[in-house]
């Protein structure tokens, strides 16, 4: 009996939790000007689910090389939902799920950073899709996301340049997220 009562127990605390969280806000500087007038809110619904109903960049994606001031931001605000984590969970992997596509030209790089509360992270590479193809890939950000409060704030950025001008279409990009509740 005691013996059940301790495997019950230690299977508890080793409960790991997978939740989703998705965009509720974003923001896209892909324009031309990049005054304060240019920065534009996006609609985030389309990101939301995979079904073909996607996110177009505003404008065309630099060329060349990357530029600092162009990129499509995109927040997961979750810490009041109903799939918030509780503060203090051990967050043991973050993964964002990301299927988008170039309309027009193939990208030449693509990668995305993550704001961890004070910086945004390293670049993590994004691989590139055919011109006019979908590319599904999960991108694991767990190093960049180490707490609780982090994971429930999160904030990327996508940055993308290539050779000949092109605008991406993103069907859906969402957190994914397995911890152990505290
Ligand atoms: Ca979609």
């Amino acid at each position: 009996m005691l013996l059940s009562l301790s495997t019950v127990s230690s299977s508890i605390a080793a409960t790991k939790i997978t939740t989703e969280v998705l965009p509720q806000s974003g923001t896209d500087t892909t324009y031309e000007d990049t005054t304060e007038s240019f920065v534009h809110s996006i609609d985030v619904r389309p990101l939301q689910y995979s079904d073909d109903d996607k996110l177009t960049s505003g404008s065309f994606w630099p060329l060349n090389y990357y530029r600092n001031s162009r990129y499509l931001e995109v927040n997961f605000f979750n810490s009041s939902g109903e799939n918030a984590i509780p503060a203090n969970s051990k967050v043991k992997r973050v993964n964002l799920v990301m299927e988008y596509t170039s309309l027009n030209a193939p990208l030449k790089k693509a990668h995305i950073k993550v704001f961890d509360g004070k910086n945004w992270s390293k670049k993590k590479k994004v691989r590139l899709p055919e011109v006019g193809s979908d590319r599904i890939q999960t991108i694991n950000i767990t190093k960049a996301v180490k707490s609780a409060y982090r994971a429930n704030n999160l904030s990327i950025r996508f940055q993308a340049y290539s050779l000949a001008p092109t605008q991406t279409a993103i069907d859906q990009i969402k957190e994914v997220i397995t911890y152990v509740p505290r």
